[in-house]
């Protein structure tokens, strides 16, 4: 891919930009996806020299995830990869507005450390936010090369449902509206992240919402997402059942 390509020609270049990007990863049981993750990220943020830092939120996993953090701390160290856990799991929203508040950067990458995020999509997302000095980047499996591999029917079927049911009621003119893999101004995201009123699968939807409500602008990158390989679906009715809530509440109230 010619963009990954070019900007691997300047790394000395991207490095002297001045910004720096906070990658927020979210961690529940991800004892088996963490080390890669951070490995993968590492090599993409090293080979396109921009500056970076990657905050691990782990919510108390009783799997031993924050263990497995605190060992690649000491291999990559304490300024690349900053930990800041919570005793206890206290949902998605409740992460990033926990994680941003320690961020560094002026600039946040949201992912997921399941590995369905693939962060050799990160030099594309930056390259695409500096073509227009986006305020945010949101990745897209429903646009250009996107696409979505590993998922049963079943769960092409919520997804697609709930997008295709969110353009209709709120028409936020983006294509992947629940996908969470996004870049944003640090500044654009807090003041999202203060309106937003849902909680869970909602969240991601809400933000790009109110981001076209609040007349940012955004720029999409198609991302080919993959199910995840370890570790359990948290996918189950009752987020199905909440999700349609959390819509059509915001659909009621704005
Ligand atoms: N800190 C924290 N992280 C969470 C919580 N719930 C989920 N995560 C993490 O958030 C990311 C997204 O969650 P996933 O479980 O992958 O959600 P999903 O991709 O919709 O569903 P599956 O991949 O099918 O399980 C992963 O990195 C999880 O480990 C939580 O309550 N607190
Ligand atoms: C929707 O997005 C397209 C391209 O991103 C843009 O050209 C168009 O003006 C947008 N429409 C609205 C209503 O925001
Ligand atoms: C966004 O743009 C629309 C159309 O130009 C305008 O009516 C609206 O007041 C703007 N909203 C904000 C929050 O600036
Ligand atoms: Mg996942």
């Amino acid at each position: 891919m010619h963009v990954a390509m070019a900007s691997r020609k300047s790394p000395q270049t991207n490095r002297d930009s001045g910004d720096k990007y906070s990658v927020l990863l979210p961690t529940y049981n991800e004892r088996e996806n963490l080390p890669l993750i951070v490995w993968l990220l590492v090599k993409y943020f090293g080979e396109s020299g921009y500056d970076y830092e990657i905050i691990v939120i782990d919510d108390g996993s009783p799997d031993g995830t924050l263990e497995v953090a605190e060992q690649l701390q000491k291999i990559y160290g304490k300024d690349r990869i900053l930990l800041r856990p919570r005793a206890k799991k206290l949902g998605l929203g409740t992460a990033y507005i926990h994680g941003v508040k320690h961020a560094t950067g002026n600039f946040i990458f949201i992912m997921d450390a399941d590995l369905s995020h693939h962060p050799k999509f990160i030099p594309e997302f930056i390259q695409k936010q500096r073509e227009a000095n986006y305020d945010l980047v949101s990745s897209t499996r429903y646009a250009g090369n996107g696409g979505v591999y590993g998922w049963d029917l079943r769960r092409k079927l919520i997804s697609r449902g709930a997008n295709f049911l969110t353009q209709v009621l709120l028409r936020p003119n983006a294509s992947d509206l629940t996908g969470s893999f996004r870049l944003y101004k640090k500044k654009v995201l807090e003041n999202l992240v203060e309106r937003c009123v849902s909680k869970g699968y909602v969240f991601q939807m809400e933000m790009i919402v109110r981001a076209r409500q609040l007349n940012y602008t955004v720029g999409e990158v198609p991302i080919s997402f993959v199910d995840r390989v370890y570790g359990e679906s948290k996918l189950g009715g009752n987020e199905i059942l909440s999700f349609v809530k959390g819509l059509l509440t915001l659909f009621a109230t704005t």
